[in-house]
């Protein structure tokens, strides 16, 4: 499941030429990649970004404009992120997180959601706007959480180092063993969900009006990928792993720290082996037709996309 493998929609050589600024290319590119099948059920999109202002234009031209909000979690940025954003999308939604870290930046996203269906995508350009129908059509399907994988046939990465990869690569097989489950990238954060999956993850975004508290709680960091995969295979809810390309960042430098951030997930794996299934997951997973996870395999992205 380490194969990699890069796609060539939309460039040919795994990296996406993506540069539409004029509202028509971006309307035109939005009915191509997303078309009617967006129209129900609602989206929301959520995207933590600190410092990214420089990486936004290239996303922002790519996102959905029909039945979908985008809120913008900003993480007390010092460049233009927040102004940036509202010029891009005047109609984004921008939120400050309550305390540090990528994990409270997306529970702050979460709690403001509104959408039936939650999108959750970097600032960062690493991943691809073009590929939320492909999230979207596997929730469609049944899946409660849509999983971005890297390691699918269909995905890839150009942007993983080779101690991420490696760190993934144990951290993701200690997981499934633990858990019975049968993830192929535990630490990526491109996913989707349906919203019922929200008192699952029981993420907290704290208190509003204590904005950008300097604390850090477990779950605040880059381990809320891997909290929010435990809980909901825990829970039994129905994950669908989907194939995606993780492009290089275009501007500015990483917030991980693959050391610490690490030893963050490790914590989080153990820890999570003791917390007992929450009654709100017991009642999201009796409203399923199927109280199971279920990890379908998918075709490789060239027969997926024509
Ligand atoms: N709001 C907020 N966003 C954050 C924070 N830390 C990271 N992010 C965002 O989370 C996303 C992922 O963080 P990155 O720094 O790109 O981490 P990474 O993808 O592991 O690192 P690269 O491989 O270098 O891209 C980006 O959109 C960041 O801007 C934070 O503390 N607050
Ligand atoms: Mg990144």
């Amino acid at each position: 499941m380490t194969t990699e493998t890069t796609h060539s929609e939309g460039g040919g050589d795994g990296v996406r030429a993506v540069n539409l600024n004029a509202s028509a290319d971006r309307e035109a590119c939005v009915e191509r990649e997303i078309g009617p099948r967006s129209l129900d059920p609602r989206i929301s999109i959520v995207i933590p970004a600190k410092n990214e202002a420089r990486n936004l234009p290239q996303l922002f031209a790519m996102l959905p404009i029909k039945n979908c909000e985008v809120i913008l979690v900003d993480g007390a940025s010092t460049d233009d992120t927040v102004s940036e954003a509202l010029r891009l999308r005047p109609d984004v939604n921008v939120i400050n997180q309550t305390r540090t870290g990528k994990g409270n930046a997306l529970a702050c996203g979460f709690a403001a959601a509104s959408g039936d269906f939650i999108v959750m995508i970097d600032a960062d350009g690493s991943n691809d706007p073009s590929e939320i129908p492909r999230f979207v059509d596997a929730l469609r399907g049944g899946a409660d959480f849509a999983k971005g994988s890297r390691f699918l046939a269909g995905g890839g990465s150009h942007d993983i180092s080779r101690f991420r990869r490696v760190g993934n690569f144990w951290l993701n097989k200690i997981v499934n063993l633990l858990y019975g489950t049968r993830y192929t990238d535990l630490c990526y954060g491109y996913n989707a969900f349906r919203r019922e999956c929200l008192p699952v993850m029981a993420l907290d975004p704290g208190n509003p009006h204590e904005l950008n508290d300097a604390t850090m709680l477990w779950g605040d960091g880059f381990e809320v990928e891997t909290l929010i995969n435990v809980r909901i295979a825990k829970a039994g809810l129905r994950v669908s792993e989907v194939p995606s390309f993780e492009a290089v960042r275009n501007f500015g430098t990483s917030n991980l720290n693959a050391f610490s951030d690490g030893m963050r997930v490790l914590h989080t794996i153990r820890a999570e082996r003791h917390r007992s299934v929450t009654p709100a997951s017991i009642e999201a997973t009796s409203k399923g037709s199927t109280a199971k996870t279920y990890w379908p395999s998918f075709a490789p992205l060239d027969e997926e996309v024509s």
